[in-house]
């Protein structure tokens, strides 16, 4: 999906390239004093290095890229009514742990709690689908799961836990 999104703006600022290009050709211009060519020249080369490094540096960040590196945990939790079922008990801290989230029967919602009472982050959990998101945990200790997702009677009690450990 990653590599769809890039490619597609890629080439679409490939073509406001070339429209720009072929606007600038069509276009007469008039014979500039020397020194404005150079400062000219100086400013456009300016802008595109730090639109290059500006580019590179942000797309680094992207906060739902699945890491391919081998240092990572899986964890898979399924939502039942009114459970979750976790096939990790325990999760190290300072490493990419992905959740594959899904469930066996309505939607609901993953919500990962911290020892503090502060959501880290969520999901929601479909059947049919299994959505995958990529934590790294700093702070050891219980961490709470929540259903997120209004899913019935038995919803407020939709609850789990997990422990970061440091390793
Ligand atoms: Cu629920």
């Amino acid at each position: 999906m990653q590599m769809m999104v890039l490619t597609v703006s890629l080439v679409l600022m490939a073509v406001v390239a070339l429209i720009f290009v072929a606007a600038v050709r069509s276009a007469g211009i008039e014979q500039a004093p020397a020194n404005t060519d150079r400062n000219r020249t100086f400013l456009i080369y300016g802008m595109l290095i730090v639109g290059v490094v500006v580019t590179a540096g942000s797309l680094r960040q992207w906060p739902h890229a699945i890491s391919s590196s081998t240092e990572t945990v899986q964890v898979n939790a399924t939502g039942y009514q009114w459970y979750w079922e976790l096939d990790k008990e325990e999760v190290p801290i300072g490493k990419s742990v992905i959740f594959n989230v899904h469930t066996k029967d309505a939607t609901h919602g993953l919500g990962v709690i911290d020892p503090n009472g502060r959501l880290l982050f969520q999901t929601q959990a479909m059947p049919g689908y299994v959505n995958q998101v990529e934590y790294i945990f700093s702070e050891p200790g219980k961490h709470q799961i929540l259903c997120m997702e209004f899913c019935g009677i038995g919803h407020h009690d939709m609850t789990s836990e997990f422990n970061v450990v440091a390793k």
